[in-house]
């Protein structure tokens, strides 16, 4: 483990939300603390009630296990476990682990003395996977509108639902998440091209510095964000990204259950062009 002799400095005392020095301590690179045993315990737990899940149903084939939700007959109620209550039980280890496991960033982040800007951004996965299997069924009404645990499984639940509203691309928040996703892959890879450029040289060439950065784009575009403004353009972009795919997806059902084309009418139906002889409807 190379990097302990220096790590060494970094391993401070104190910091804890809970349990006070109790829990901690390391065990070889990890930090362990509260959340870190809560973390393995839901993790450990809900994998291998989803390892017993698949040994209750037909296949071994990695593609095709599926551990599926309740029927929607069950509405928000427990279901028997042969009957979605594994997937219940399931989704309370995985949102136990995930919580954990920010709340132990969190931790870290105290004792380094960090912004908490990492387990910020991960609340927002956490937040992605939350609104599916929790927040949506919730608002309507069933736990069997969750999403079921397997590789095609969960995919061709996202086909079903995106056809249940004809498909998404009306939908007004996937087109704001789609804008941002996109952004986002345009920033990682304008910053990813200028770092490699400017750090990577040819024989025989220096390192660049974060000046030759700013100047490349002020000479193409006329304005450089600057090297502590793109990483913050960065998070921002992608946790938009994250929170317009979640609005989308709440809306679907909840607030409109027709083609989203349809969500449209709205603006055609307008007063000053309503009654126009010239409109579509
Ligand atoms: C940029 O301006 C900048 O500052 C020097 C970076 O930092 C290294 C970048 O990675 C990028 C991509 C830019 C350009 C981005 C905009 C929005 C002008």
């Amino acid at each position: 483990m190379a990097l302990l002799s220096f790590e060494r400095k970094y391993r401070v005392r104190g910091g804890t939300l809970i349990g006070g020095d109790l829990f901690d301590f390391w065990v070889g690179p990890f930090y362990i603390g509260f959340f870190g045993l809560t973390s393995a315990f839901f993790a450990l737990l809900g994998t291998a009630l989803i390892v017993y899940g698949a040994s209750q149903g037909p296949t071994w084939n990695p593609w095709l296990i599926s551990i599926n939700p309740p029927d929607v007959s069950y509405g928000l109620a427990f279901a028997p476990m042969a009957e979605g209550g594994l997937w219940q039980i399931i989704t309370i280890c995985a949102t136990g682990a995930f919580c954990s496991w920010a709340l132990r960033e969190v931790e870290i982040c105290r004792k380094l003395g960090m912004g908490y800007h990492v387990p910020f951004a991960f609340a927002f996965a956490i937040l992605a996977y939350v609104t599916l299997v929790i927040f949506r069924p919730l608002l309507l009404g069933a736990w069997g509108h969750g999403f079921p645990y397997g590789i095609f499984s969960h995919l061709q639940w996202v086909s079903n639902t995106g056809y249940q509203y004809l498909q998404f691309h009306y939908n007004p928040a996937h087109m704001i998440a789609i804008t941002f996703f996109f952004t986002t892959t345009l920033a990682l890879s304008l910053h990813g091209g200028l770092i490699l450029s400017a750090t990577n040289p040819a024989k025989g060439e220096t390192v660049k510095t974060p000046e030759h950065e700013n100047s490349f784009f002020r000479d193409t575009i006329g304005y450089s964000i600057g090297t502590l403004g793109v990483h913050r353009l960065g998070l921002f972009l992608a946790l938009s990204a994250v929170f317009w795919s979640a609005v989308c997806i709440i809306i679907s059902g909840p607030y409109w259950t027709e083609n989203w084309a349809d969500w449209w009418n709205w603006w055609l139906n307008w007063p000053f062009w309503a009654d126009s002889a010239l409109s579509p409807r």
